[in-house]
C-alpha cells in the first residue's frame, strides 16, 4: 500500500468510507477521507482495502472490478442501487437489492420476451436471466436445476421466487392453461395462510417453500409440487409489538359474507385475544404512506375495529384468497371446513381459566364469561363442550408409587397449563390445516407427465436476533447446510471454467463448516439427538438438556457458554439455559427455556382423544393416521419430535438440491425503514457477509478473481494504441500486449473467451498501460517486433 493511494476504510453506518492514505504504521494505516478533511482513520491492514480508479462507474458482473474485495463489492452494489439497477452478478451468483418501489418496465411481459434464450452476461443481470440459464441447461443437460434464493427477512425472497415463478409459466405453458394458472394462484394462497404482517416485512413468509416447476419431455410446464417447512407456530396464539397474527384470520373477519360470519360467530379481530397480542399500532413509514393513499378502503373494512393495517386490505384479499382456493380445486366443503377451523382457533383463543376455589384437589375452571367461546369452538371443531372443557382443565396421568406404575388417573391442571393446552391444540389444529392446504395445491398441479424440473428454493436466510429460541437454531442449522452445499458448488463451478476456459489451475481449499453440522445433527452427542432424549426422560429440564449439550461436546471449536451478559440482558436466565455456536456466519447464542416444548408437536393424551373422535369431517382427515392414545400410552407424555421431522425433510431436500444444477441468489435488504433509495451499507456488508459472499471473494482470491473478455480489454485500451496494433483481433491485441509489457506469467491466464487474473493483478496492468505516454511509444514498438 503506498502512501497517497485511494483506499476504503471500515465504518460503522457506511460498512467502507473512501479516502487517501496519509500514514503507514508498522500495524495500522491512517487514512484522510475525502468527505472528512483534515481527518483522519486509523484503520487495520487487513481491513483496508484498495479502492477503484473511477468513484462511480459500476460494473454487471464484480468479477470484472479490478480489484474484487468486500469494500469494491459493496461501492459496487452501492452505485447500481443508486441508479435503479438492483441485480449485479458474481460469478454466476446473483445479487439483488429489494428496491421497495417498481421499478417501471422492469417485469413486463416484454422483459421476459427480451431475456428469453440469452445466455447469462449478455444482458444486464436479472432474475429472469437465472430463470432462463435455469431452462436452458435443464433443456441441453436434460438434468432438473434448482434456484437457491437466499437472504434476511423482507430482502425480497418472495417476490424473485414469484418473478421467476411467472417468467417460466410464461414462457414455456400455455399461457391459460389450469396448471400455469395454478401454479401462479398458489401463491396467494399458501401467502394468506404463511404469511403474516412483522415489523420486518408486512407480507412475511413465516414457512419455507421448495416449489418444482415440472416440465415434459417437449420442455413445456406439465405440473408442479410444494413441500414446506417449519411453519412458524407460536405466532398463532402469540404476537410481538406491532406484529400480527396470520392473513387470513382478518381476512376471515374483515371479508366473510354475512351468513359465514354468522355461522363462525365470527366478530371484529379486536375481540379475539388471538389477534391482540400485538396490539398492532401501525408505523408510518414512506411505504405506509404510499399505500395508504393509493388504498381506497371500503367502510365496512373500516368498520371493524382498529387492528387493521392500513397498508393491508384485508377485505379485497379475502375475495382474491377465497378464489384461488377455488381456482385450485378445492371443494366448497373443504374450503368451509378450512374456514370452520380458522374461526374454531380464533374462539378456542377466548376460552380463558380462572382457579376453582370449589374444588378441593385445586385445578381451574373456564371463566363464565368465555363460555360462549367454549360453546362455539366446540362447535366448530364438531367436538361435545363438555368434552372439551373436560380436556382442558384436566389431563390423564400414569400415577407412579415407590416406583412402580399405577393406573392412569385425570389431575387438574392450573389456570396456566389449561391455557398451555389450549394453546397447543390451536397451534396442531391450525398446523394441520396448512399442511392440507399444501397437499391441497399439490393435488391441484399433479406432475404424472414430468421428465424434468427447475425447483425454488425459498426460505429465511442465517438470523440472529437479541433472543434466539428454537426456530433460529433450526433455520440456522438449515443455512450451515445450505452454505456447505453453495460452497461446494461454486468452487466446482469455478474450478469447471477454469476448466473450460483451458486454464491449468490447481485445486482450490476452503473452509468446511461440517463440524457445525454435525454438532447439531450427529446420532448420539448431537444437539437434536440430546433435545429428543431430554424429551423422552420422565422429567424433561431445560438446564438438564443443555448441561447435557455442553457436556457430551467439552472443547468443541463451534460450542460455548454464552456470555452471562447476553442472556442476562432479557431477563434473570440461568447461565445453563443456553449455548453458543460459532456459525460460519457468525455466532449465535440460543436461549434453550423452550427448546423441549417448541420441539414437541403432539398434543396431551386426554386432546388427542377428544380430537380422533371429533365429527368434523376435516379435522378428523387431520388427525387420522396418528397413533391413538392406548391405555398404555394415555398417562404418558406423548412426543413428537419437530427437529427430526426438520431433519428428515432437509435430508430429502439436500439430495435434490445435490441431484440438480444449480443457482444462487443472494436478496439484500437495502435498510430497515422498508423505504427506496436508502442504502446502508453497514447493514448490507453483513448480509453480505451472512450471504457467504466475502467467503466467495477469499475463495476466488485463490485462483483468478478478475477476469474480462478479451472484446472488452480491447475497447478498454484500443485507444490508447496507435491504429496499426487496434486492427488486431481482440485476442492477439491482448496476447501481443501482454507479451510486450513483459507480465508474470504468474499473474494471469489466457483462457479461450477471457483473460484472467490474479488478485490485484489487473489494476497493475492497468496502471502500466494508462501511466506514461513515453512508455506506451516504447510498448508499441515492443508489440510490433513480438508480432514479427
Ligand atoms: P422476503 O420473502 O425475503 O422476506 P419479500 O419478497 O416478501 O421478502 O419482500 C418484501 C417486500 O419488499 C415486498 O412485499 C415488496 O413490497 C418489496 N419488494 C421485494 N422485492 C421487490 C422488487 N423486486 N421490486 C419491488 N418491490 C419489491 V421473509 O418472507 O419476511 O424472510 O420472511
Ligand atoms: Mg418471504
Amino acid at each position: 500500500m503506498d502512501g497517497g493511494k485511494k483506499v476504503w476504510v471500515p465504518h460503522p453506518t457506511d460498512g467502507f468510507k473512501l479516502g487517501r492514505i496519509v500514514d503507514i504504521g508498522a500495524d495500522s494505516i491512517s487514512v484522510e477521507p475525502f468527505d472528512a478533511p483534515g481527518t483522519t482513520i486509523n484503520s487495520l491492514y487487513d481491513r483496508t482495502f484498495p479502492a477503484e480508479e473511477y468513484d462511480n462507474k459500476d460494473v454487471e458482473d464484480n468479477c470484472a472490478l479490478m480489484y474484487l474485495n468486500e469494500a469494491t463489492l459493496l461501492n459496487n452494489i452501492r452505485i447500481r442501487y443508486m441508479k435503479n439497477q438492483i441485480y449485479s452478478l458474481t460469478a454466476n451468483i446473483l445479487i439483488a437489492i429489494n428496491p421497495y418501489f417498481e421499478i417501471p418496465d422492469l417485469y413486463t411481459s416484454a422483459t421476459i420476451k427480451k431475456y428469453r434464450g440469452k445466455s447469462l452476461g449478455t444482458l444486464p443481470p436479472h432474475v429472469y436471466a437465472i430463470a432462463d440459464k435455469a431452462f436452458r441447461d435443464m433443456k441441453v443437460t436434460k438434468a432438473s436445476q434448482s434456484i437457491i434464493v437466499s437472504g434476511e427477512s423482507g430482502a425480497g425472497k418472495t417476490e424473485s421466487t414469484k418473478y421467476i415463478l411467472r417468467y417460466l409459466t410464461e414462457n414455456w405453458g400455455s399461457n391459460s392453461g389450469p396448471i400455469e394458472q395454478r401454479i401462479l394462484e398458489s401463491n396467494p394462497l399458501l401467502e394468506a395462510f404463511g404469511n403474516a404482517k412483522t415489523v420486518r416485512n408486512n407480507n412475511s413468509s413465516r414457512f419455507g417453500k421448495f416449489v418444482e416447476i415440472h416440465f415434459d419431455n417437449k420442455n413445456m410446464v406439465c405440473g408442479g409440487f410444494i413441500s414446506h417447512y417449519l411453519l412458524e407456530k407460536s405466532r398463532i396464539c402469540t404476537q410481538s409489538k406491532d406484529e400480527r397474527n396470520y392473513h387470513i384470520f382478518y381476512r376471515l373477519c374483515a371479508g366473510a359474507p354475512e351468513e359465514l360470519r354468522k355461522k363462525l360467530k365470527l366478530a371484529p379481530p379486536d375481540q379475539f385475544q388471538y389477534l391482540r397480542k400485538g396490539n398492532t399500532q401501525f408505523f408510518c413509514s414512506r411505504q405506509t404512506e404510499k399505500a395508504l393513499n393509493q388504498n381506497r378502503k371500503s367502510q365496512q373494512y373500516l368498520k371493524l375495529g382498529s387492528l387493521n393495517d392500513p397498508v393491508l386490505d384485508d377485505v379485497r384479499d379475502f375475495r382474491v384468497c377465497d378464489e384461488a382456493m377455488t381456482k385450485m380445486g378445492i371443494s366448497d366443503a373443504d374450503k368451509s371446513g378450512i374456514f370452520m377451523l380458522v374461526a374454531a382457533v380464533l374462539h378456542l383463543g377466548n376460552i380463558t381459566f380462572e382457579e376453582n376455589t370449589e374444588d378441593t384437589k385445586g385445578g381451574c375452571k373456564v371463566l363464565p364469561s368465555a363460555e360462549d367461546s367454549l360453546s362455539a369452538s366446540a362447535g366448530l371443531l364438531g367436538v361435545d363442550r363438555e368434552e372439551l372443557r373436560d380436556s382442558l382443565v384436566s389431563r390423564v396421568m400414569q400415577a407412579t408409587r415407590g416406583g412402580v406404575k399405577g393406573t392412569a388417573i385425570k389431575v387438574p391442571l392450573k389456570p396456566s397449563e389449561a391455557a398451555s393446552a389450549r394453546d397447543a391444540l390451536a397451534k396442531a389444529v391450525y398446523g394441520r390445516m396448512f399442511d392440507f392446504i399444501v397437499e391441497s395445491v399439490n393435488k391441484g398441479i399433479p406432475f404424472n407427465a414430468s421428465t424434468s424440473f427447475i425447483g425454488i428454493l425459498d426460505i429465511a436466510g442465517f438470523e440472529y436476533f437479541q433472543v434466539n429460541s428454537f426456530e433460529q437454531f433450526c433455520i440456522n442449522y438449515c443455512n450451515e447446510k445450505l452454505q456447505q452445499f453453495f460452497n461446494e458448488r461454486i468452487l466446482k463451478e469455478e474450478q469447471a471454467l477454469y476448466e473450460k476456459e483451458g486454464l491449468n489451475v490447481k485445486r482450490i481449499e476452503w473452509v468446511d463448516n461440517q463440524d457445525c453440522i454435525e454438532l447439531v445433527e450427529a446420532k448420539g452427542n448431537g444437539i437434536f439427538s440430546l433435545l429428543d432424549e431430554e424429551s423422552k426422560l420422565p422429567t424433561p429440564k431445560p438446564e438438564h438438556f443443555t448441561s447435557e449439550v455442553h457436556g457430551r461436546n467439552k472443547n468443541h471449536f463451534r460450542l460455548s457458554h454464552p456470555r452471562k451478559s447476553k442472556l442476562k440482558t432479557h431477563r434473570d436466565v440461568r447461565d445453563d439455559e443456553g449455548f453458543l455456536i460459532r456459525h460460519f456466519a457468525g455466532a449465535v447464542c440460543y436461549h434453550t427455556v423452550q427448546f423441549l416444548e417448541k420441539n414437541n408437536d403432539a398434543l396431551h393424551a386426554s386432546l388427542e382423544f377428544l380430537i380422533q373422535d371429533s365429527k368434523n369431517p376435516l379435522l378428523q382427515r387431520l388427525f387420522t393416521g396418528e397413533k391413538a392414545p392406548t391405555a398404555k400410552t394415555a398417562g404418558k407424555l406423548i412426543f413428537i419430535s419437530v427437529g427430526s421431522k426438520f431433519r428428515k425433510q432437509l435430508d430429502v431436500l439436500m439430495e435434490k438440491l445435490a441431484a440438480t444444477g444449480t443457482n444462487f441468489i443472494r436478496c439484500i435488504k437495502p435498510n430497515l425503514k422498508m423505504v427506496d433509495h436508502l442504502f446502508e451499507g453497514a447493514n448490507i456488508l453483513s448480509q453480505l457477509q451472512c450471504a457467504g459472499m466475502v467467503s466467495v471473494l477469499e475463495l476466488m482470491q485463490q485462483g483468478y478473481p478478475s477476469r474480462t473478455q478479451f472484446s472488452e480489454l480491447y475497447n478498454m485500451y484500443k485507444r490508447y494504441l496507435p491504429p496499426e496494433l487496434s486492427r488486431l483481433d481482440p485476442r492477439l491485441f491482448c496476447k501481443s500486449l501482454f507479451k510486450a509489457l513483459g507480465l508474470d506469467d504468474k499473474d494471469f491466464k489466457f483462457g479461450m473467451t477471457k483473460v484472467f487474473f490474479r488478485p490485484g493483478k489487473f489494476a497493475e496492468f492497468d496502471q502500466i498501460l494508462k501511466s506514461d505516454p513515453e512508455n506506451l511509444a516504447e510498448l508499441v514498438k515492443k508489440v510490433k517486433k513480438w508480432l514479427i
